[in-house]
């Protein structure tokens, strides 16, 4: 294990980092004493790829998927002949809330010249609507986003990522769909859960192409977060800490399919992925092509222009909401009560109805003649 480079991460790390479990308070449990280390912390380290760069075509993505994959792991476990044993998975997912502001794409794609309308594709607020290639030419139908749920039950947070259609690449380029978890909603995710390649009937929980990355360098989001600026030398989640089950709890990230709807992909993770803080801010993404944690966000790290073939949502805070930031979902206001002209005309008109008979004018003089229609003393002489 390396001990050594986790104490330097701590030190190095901001006063953010202590949100994100390096320093958890003796009272919190925390699973993260195995840090597995990714490819860019090997000896293969120079290896840094953007993802769908431009010059390449979508007929070669499959290629380019393999060379930018960031992602791959060494020495994970002291015996790789040692089976995964699992102890535990989880049930039927419980959701208790929803984005279901999300675009869709696959509804309003008609042809090459469509093109997507803002505010659905928003680059600089880091919100992405483009299950389309560069061209505009394909649409692809599993990488539209058109909800995402989250829940929790017995120790185990649910999301779900409900997509236009259920589908596989059939060029064989990855597919990845993936959620980020903004635990002190400051708009910079602190844990990246991802599924690779997940299995097109796959409808029984599996950890297979599952990870589980952090940022302990806090500088998921760059500059600014949320908005789109580039931070030379930011590492993005660079620490993993669970990959197809070898972490230091097999059990900790689980995927699915939904089995009754196979277009629906659902995630598992154990409250211990959080130190057991079940209050943070959450978004959903799908991407086609290689990912690569460690260039998040990736506003921050790839071309606008060229950049395409992804989906991903707002933020939606789970629990407590702890601050403001522009990744959140709008939620339109519930309207406060509107005083109708019909209404205040009835009151008026209440009002005059009931007339209160004002004292005799002068009772001396007896030409005065109450008339209650009126409401009013009337003088005859
Ligand atoms: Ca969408
Ligand atoms: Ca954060
Ligand atoms: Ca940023
Ligand atoms: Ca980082």
């Amino acid at each position: 294990m390396k001990t050594s480079s986790v104490v330097l991460s701590c030190l190095l790390a901001s006063a953010l980092l202590i949100a994100t479990g390096c320093a958890p308070s003796p009272e919190t449990p925390t699973v993260q004493t195995e840090i597995i280390p990714l490819a860019n912390e090997t000896e293969e380290g120079t290896e840094e790829g953007p993802l769908n760069t431009p010059e390449i075509s979508p007929e070669d993505s499959p290629v380019e998927g393999e060379a930018t994959k960031a992602v791959e792991v060494e020495n994970l476990s002291p015996d790789p002949t040692s089976a995964i044993v699992h102890q535990t998975q989880p049930g039927n997912p419980v959701f208790t809330q929803s984005i279901s502001s999300e675009c869709n794409t696959g509804y309003n794609f008609s042809s090459a010249s469509y093109r997507i309308q803002p505010p659905c594709d928003s680059w600089d607020i880091n919100l992405l609507e483009r299950a389309v290639s560069a061209d505009f030419s394909q649409f692809y139908q599993y990488l539209d986003i058109l909800s995402a749920r989250a829940g929790l039950s017995n120790g185990w947070i649910y999301f779900g990522i409900e997509l236009f259609g259920a589908g596989v690449p059939a060029d064989g380029v990855d597919l990845t769909y993936f959620v980020e978890i903004d635990r002190d909603q400051n708009g910079r995710g602190d844990v990246l859960i991802s599924a690779t390649n997940l299995d097109l009937y796959g409808s029984d929980w599996t950890t297979t192409g599952v990870k589980a990355f952090l940022d302990l360098t806090g500088d998921v989001g760059g500059i600014t977060a949320v908005r789109a600026d580039s931070l030379p030398g930011a590492d993005g989640y660079e620490t993993m800490v669970f990959d197809d089950g070898k972490g230091d709890d097999p059990d900790l990230v689980w995927v699915r399919r939904n089995p009754d709807r196979f277009n629906q992909v659902e995630f598992a993770i154990k409250t211990d992925l959080l130190n057991r803080d079940v209050n943070f801010m959450w978004w959903v993404g799908a991407l086609r092509g290689g990912f690569d944690p460690q260039v998040f966000d990736l506003v921050d790290s790839q071309d606008s222009a060229s950049f395409f073939e992804i989906d991903t949502t707002c933020g939606l805070v789970y629990g407590r909401e702890e601050a403001y930031n522009i990744k959140k979902c709008y939620v339109a206001p519930i309207p406060t009560p509107t005083v109708h002209v019909q209404s205040q005309q009835a009151t008026a008109e209440a009002t005059e109805e009931v007339c209160v008979q004002p004292p005799h004018p002068d009772p001396q003089n007896n030409c005065w003649i109450w008339f209650p229609e009126e409401c009013e003393w009337i003088c005859f002489n």
